[in-house]
């Protein structure tokens, strides 16, 4: 088919190599541990940071200075020297003390899942209101962390520097500044979401069908998208230039184009003061013309996520379109009720699996009577003198047939309601 094999995560070949350390108290089972290691894995690909190793340490209690202990750091410290890895990934979140410690003693970058969600947002922000609140979150949380060797967020803090007053420290001078930019962002964001209704109206329509990709991380979302993207019937041969690269063009079997957006995926245990941070990502959600929904159903969790991800998406107020729910991974289902049960909360489920490609052929079909839904196929009689109107019904809609009779020329397209007006009195 000759289509180009591009990943939604392009990795360089220079990206930074990362270790992960999966931390769990003797009462974990191994797949609890194993699921956070994939979450966290999908995370940092996300990042586009290779994962060179991942190692799990159990811990009776924690340690107060470097919570794995001494016999754990040494034995840790040999692994990076040996493997050359660029950074050390804690799957908890590390008290900035702790964070200090190792990395003095490992000589990396030490972050914990945190500053990976952080990072996460703050590279997929487009609004305003989503900068702002990313901006707002992260300088939270570098507050405590000023005196840290390495830091990942020297962006932020770059255009920060003042005159300093006599006697005063270096690091006193941050500490007050970040203070006062934390209050000024929080006015400024408080004025912004006052103006969101009014951005939202303002927004430039497309005149393509647009859907959205949600769910947890790890789900499937960009294995998905890649797997439409690359097989044969799909072929992406546009980019618009003004989308992000997460965007791309689909041509479904019957010949319509759609766009398809990969969303910021949702997280476990997301901490609290990011709950914002991330609703704000979540735009392209909001804008779609439909959803889909991606379940890992072979994750104990499926049913409360995908509830967690219909609350969300009802915050936001984007569940007033339709949605096609996939259970994915089915390859690897444990529990043979877990569909059935996401089938009486949601209809239709599609089961999937992305990585053998079952059900995407479902998928694709569902998608287009999806789209019939929308936009439907209308037959119109142009004169043919009245050619702006045929050039109207390609910019604005789905072309299928054009027919130059003896009466006009006779078009069958789809096209949305908001761009039918002037086409109106020649609907057969
Ligand atoms: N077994 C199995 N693994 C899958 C399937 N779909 C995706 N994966 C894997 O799950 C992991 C996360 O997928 P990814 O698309 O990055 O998830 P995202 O975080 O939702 O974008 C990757 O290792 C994929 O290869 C599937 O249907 N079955
Ligand atoms: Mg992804």
């Amino acid at each position: 088919m000759g289509t180009k094999t591009t990943r939604i995560h392009e990795v360089a070949t220079d990206a930074q190599r990362a270790l992960l350390l999966i931390i769990s108290s003797t009462s974990d089972t191994q797949s609890q541990q194993e699921r956070r290691a994939e979450e966290l894995s999908a995370l940092v690909d996300t990042m586009a940071v290779v994962v060179d190793r991942i190692e799990y340490v159990t811990l009776r209690t924690p340690n107060s200075t470097t919570l794995i202990g001494s016999g754990k750091v040494a034995e840790i410290e040999a692994i990076i020297k040996e493997s050359a890895v660029d950074l050390a990934i804690f799957e908890m979140p590390l008290s900035p003390r702790i964070q200090r410690n190792l990395e003095e003693i490992w000589g990396c970058a030490v972050i914990d899942r945190d500053e990976v969600i952080l990072q996460i947002f703050a590279d997929r922000a487009q609004t305003k209101e989503a900068v702002l609140q990313i901006e707002l979150a992260r300088l939270e949380y570098s507050l405590p962390r000023l005196t840290r060797k390495w830091t990942h967020l020297s962006r932020q803090r770059g255009g920060m520097r003042g005159t300093r007053d006599a006697g005063e420290t270096q690091l006193e001078m941050d500490r007050r500044q970040i203070s006062d930019k934390i209050l000024q962002l929080k006015a400024q964001l408080s004025k912004v979401v006052t103006q969101r209704a009014v951005q939202r109206s303002q927004r430039i329509e497309s005149s393509i069908p647009v859907g959205a990709i949600v769910g947890y991380t790890n789900s499937g979302k960009s294995s998905l998208l890649n797997a439409l993207t690359d097989a044969g019937v799909f072929v992406e041969d546009k980019l618009f230039a003004t989308l992000d690269p997460t965007t791309r063009t689909v041509k479904l079997p019957g010949g319509e184009e759609i766009l398809l957006s990969d969303t910021v995926g949702f997280v476990s245990n997301l901490p609290h003061n990011l709950v914002e941070a991330f609703k704000s990502t979540l735009e392209e959600a909001i804008y779609a013309d439909f959803l889909i929904i991606v379940c890992d159903a072979s994750s104990p969790d499926m049913i409360s996520n995908y509830t967690t991800t219909v609350e969300v998406l009802e915050e936001l107020g984007a569940t007033d379109k339709p949605a096609i729910v996939l259970a994915n991974k089915i390859d690897k289902l444990e529990d043979d009720f877990a569909v059935s049960r996401l089938r009486s909360l949601y209809s239709p489920v599609i089961e999937s699996s992305i990585v053998t490609g079952v059900g995407l052929d479902l998928l694709v079909n569902e998608i287009t009577e999806l789209l019939k839904s929308l936009r439907p196929l209308s037959t119109y009689l142009i004169p043919t003198d009245r050619h702006d109107l045929v050039a109207h019904l390609h910019r604005w809609g789905q072309v299928q047939q054009i027919e130059y009779t003896e009466v006009g020329i006779s078009v069958k397209a789809r096209i949305d309601g908001r761009y039918q007006g002037p086409l109106l009195e020649y609907l057969q």
